[in-house]
């Protein structure tokens, strides 16, 4: 006996403000709130059902079987939940313009969240949804809204939570993924953050400065001010990046290429082009700017990149079932 099937999409976020380092390695509860863009153009849609037949939990990923621990953590912890005692088949398509190496585990988890717990005869709401996917992958908590979104912090599972700051902006914000390498990373996110946490002397100074940055963004987001947006992205990012840098032992996930993209924004940006770059735990390069300035961003990029390793993307949709 099997229930019905229910599929979900979800769509990736770029963080502005960045999550580094859990408080509850368990619970995924961060140290510090983050705020991000949910984007349009990558985005997972996932399958499930529960089916008495079965005695394990079966995962496709892109027509290929995987073992993956942390989607059975979801599952068990939604079969907690729900009562429901059958394994399942989860399948899951990353939808990503090219190899670009940006599905993230953010799309995958909010459209599992979704799509299992529906499986499972649940109606969670939106908050609810948040935290489950907070359980299978941090940023995962706020990709369950579109536009802007905060995860506040919170200080235990019930408070741990995304909110919605904006869905529907009415900005022509976008971001430019500039994709230097589409490899797994050497160091995953989970074990990066955790060595910050325990060994750089500067996290204390981190803290501190993501709680002002997050409150500074969150105004210049409400004015519609891209060129303070985009510069305090930009910092907050470098002083992420400069916490792997102290770390024992330290670690870097900068490539050449991504520096060769950050000076080409920052010269654009001193040429008069509001532009600013944002990286995660890899080596693509993120461009924040306004939509009419694309082209010429573009144009500059194509000196040192091919066209196709250059994808445009705006502000998408939260998670939301399409079968
Ligand atoms: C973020 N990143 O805020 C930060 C910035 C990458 C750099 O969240 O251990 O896959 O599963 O909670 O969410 C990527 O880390 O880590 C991430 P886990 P996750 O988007």
């Amino acid at each position: 006996m099997r229930t019905e099937k229910y599929t979900a999409r979800a769509h990736t976020n770029i963080a502005l403000i960045k999550y580094w380092g859990k408080l509850d390695q368990d619970l995924i509860i961060p140290m510090n709130s983050s705020l991000s863009l949910t984007l349009d153009k990558f985005y997972t849609d996932t399958s499930v059902f529960f089916d008495s037949d079965l005695d394990q939990d079966s995962f496709i990923l892109d027509g290929v079987r995987q073992q993956n621990t942390k989607v059975t953590h979801v599952l068990d912890l939604l079969r907690r939940f729900s009562g429901e005692k059958r394994f399942a088949v989860v399948e899951s398509f990353n939808h990503v313009p090219s190899a670009a190496g940006l599905a993230s585990s953010a799309s995958a988890f909010a459209a599992l969240s979704l799509a299992a717990s529906k499986a499972a005869g649940l109606n969670l709401d939106r908050r609810a949804l948040s935290r489950l996917a907070r359980r299978g992958s941090g940023s995962a908590t706020r990709s369950i809204y579109g536009g802007f979104v905060e995860w506040q912090q919170g200080h235990d599972d019930a408070s741990s939570y995304a909110v919605p700051l904006e869905e529907n902006l009415g900005w022509n914000i976008c971001m430019i993924a500039v994709v230097i390498n589409a490899k797994q990373k050497k160091i995953s996110s989970r074990v990066g953050m955790q060595r910050v946490v325990s060994t750089s002397p500067y996290y204390e100074g981190w803290k501190k400065t993501a709680k002002e940055d997050l409150i500074a963004i969150k105004r210049a987001i409400k004015q519609r001010n891209l060129e303070r947006v985009g510069m305090i992205a930009e910092e907050n990012a470098l002083k992420m990046h400069a916490l792997n840098l102290s770390a024992r032992p330290h670690f870097s996930y900068f490539e050449p290429g991504s520096l060769l993209a950050m000076k080409i924004v920052e010269n654009l940006r001193s040429e008069g082009i509001s532009c600013y770059y944002t990286l995660d735990a890899g080596p693509n390069v993120k461009i924040i700017c306004a939509k009419k300035d694309t082209e010429v961003i573009l144009s500059a990029l194509e000196s040192s990149f091919s066209r196709k390793d250059l994808i445009v993307a705006g502000p998408g949709p939260g998670a939301e079932l399409i079968d």
